[in-house]
């Protein structure tokens, strides 16, 4: 019935989806509508995102949600960080820039040298990670694209802007940029000084449940949404939107949200600015109701679909379940990577990277698939339990128990590996956690959901979970910890 469906797009970096969710009296229903494939392109210039691409998927969703029988309103998620720059005249500047571009690590020193570290951290509470917001517009110096610009928005805020004309910074998003003062919750007026960034380059904040507009007539044409359809502001970071439907009743929980990236941690009332926080590069990004996403960034299941995508590119192609069946096989502990190590981060052929790292660590190189997956999803295990650990030290928690959420609870051997490394119960699920927060958020602005806790609870008693109890050999998990540098 119509007052409690609600459109959200969730754009991942291999995907894209719009997903129609229902939302009743103690119900909550999803059916994905549309979904497509988000293919980076490299350019002589560098690693883009194809952006017409995407906006397109959203309209085609948008559409088949209206055949569906339509949608209250519509909300818009993505990853971090990656923006589009605006002209004078609103016309979008060039392509975005894709997070694993090459091109930003040099402007890096640019900044810090302006912006000591240390300084820096205790301004924004954001982890160090080389595609920064704040070290793409500093890479950007000096270009006839960056000297033109208007506007920056970041990539749903740019499709937001799309379906409605209205141009805004949604809050979650804005504090993962470099720019963003992590106490007050503001954009940081003495850092865009400093860094000669153009206050008006950054448009106004606003906050999940923030209205963003309706639809634009050619875009209601084209989707055959009525043009009165609201666009609401969800936590339009996709991680802020997962970890806003993990199903925890109550305190004492660690969450994973698990994806092309594993982001692990805790949610906080308030940042950690210390130094040891940045030292353990720990980020404060922001959550829904000024919550504080107190977490690091690990490579995730990237590790695995690069590999498969080189495979694949080898004439090679092999299913996930295959590869999983393979690596529960495996030997345990033969081969141990740090997830993070730089060189995992750009395309290319990852299992050559594994076997380097291994050969150089000293260690003997995964002699098959499975043994490759094995290793990769055991180091993830760890890095899940270092960065646990470390986040519960530092903010001085105690934790009782794991949420794995998105696309990694589905994977049964990294749940239970993860399990067996943290010595903690994992709850599993639910799968789409980031299109749950995404719905969660405007079911809210519509009334139908009191807050964060009953959003939750909502999620806890309608989506499949699955629990794994830790088991396995804790000296062994302890001294593969240590081998690999994650205690
Ligand atoms: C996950 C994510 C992470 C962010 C990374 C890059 O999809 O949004 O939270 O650090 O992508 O933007």
């Amino acid at each position: 019935p119509a007052g409690s469906a609600f459109a959200a797009a969730d754009l991942g970096a291999t995907s894209g989806r719009v997903v129609l969710g229902r939302v009743g009296a103690g119900t909550l229903d999803l059916v994905e509508a549309h979904r497509f494939a988000n293919t980076p392109v490299r350019l002589p210039g560098g690693l883009h995102w194809d952006i017409l691409a995407l906006h397109q998927g959203v309209l085609d969703g948008l559409r088949e949600v209206a055949r569906l029988g339509g949608a209250d309103s519509v909300g818009i998620d993505s990853w971090a960080v990656d923006h589009g720059l605006l002209d004078a005249d609103g016309e979008l500047l060039g392509n975005p820039r894709h997070y694993r571009d090459q091109r930003f690590e040099g402007a890096v020193g640019a900044v810090l040298d302006v912006v000591p570290a240390a300084e820096l951290y205790r301004v924004t509470g954001l982890q160090h990670l080389p595609f920064n917001t704040v070290f793409q517009l500093a890479a950007a110096r000096g270009t006839a694209q960056l000297a033109a610009a208007r506007r920056m928005l970041l990539i749903p805020d740019l499709l937001v802007h799309w379906l409605t004309g209205s141009v805004g910074a949604e809050a979650t998003n804005a504090s993962t940029t470099g720019l963003f003062d992590a106490a007050a919750g503001t954009w940081s007026g003495e850092l865009l000084e400093r860094l000669g960034v153009a206050r008006d380059l950054l448009p106004p904040l606003r906050f999940p449940g923030d209205p963003a507009g309706t639809l634009l007539p050619d875009v209601a044409a084209y989707t055959g949404l009525p043009p009165a359809t609201p666009v609401v502001t969800v936590a339009s970071h996709d991680t802020a939107s997962a970890v806003a439907a993990v199903p925890a009743t109550g305190p004492g929980f660690g969450y994973i949200s698990c994806g092309t990236w594993s982001l692990a941690g805790l949610e906080l009332d308030a940042p950690v600015l210390t130094e040891q926080s940045r030292a353990a590069n720990f980020t404060n990004e922001r959550g829904v109701d000024g919550t504080i996403r107190y977490l690091r960034n690990t490579m995730g299941l990237w590790l695995l679909s690069e590999s498969q995508r080189t495979w694949a590119a080898a004439g090679r192609p092999v299913e996930l379940g295959t590869l999983l069946r393979e690596a529960a096989a495996a030997r345990p502990f033969a081969a141990l990577i740090d997830p993070d190590a730089p060189e995992f981060l750009p395309p290319g052929d990852i299992p050559a990277r594994i076997a380097d790292f291994c050969v150089r660590t000293g260690q003997r190189p995964p002699a098959d698939r499975g043994a490759l997956v094995r290793c990769v999803l055991e180091s993830l295990a760890l890095a899940h339990r270092a960065t646990l650990r470390r986040a519960a030290e530092l903010a001085g928690r105690d934790l009782d128990r794991v949420h794995l959420v998105g696309g990694g609870s589905r994977n049964e051997l990294l749940c239970r590996l993860t399990a067996d490394a943290t010595g903690l119960p994992v709850i599993a699920g639910p799968t789409e956690a980031t299109a749950l927060g995404n719905i969660l958020v405007q079911a809210r602005a519509h009334g139908l959901v009191r807050d964060l806790p009953a959003m939750r609870s909502l999620v806890a008693a309608t989506q499949p979970l699955r629990r794994y109890e830790p088991g396995g050999d804790r000296s062994a998990w302890r001294s593969a910890a240590a081998r690999v540098g994650l205690a």
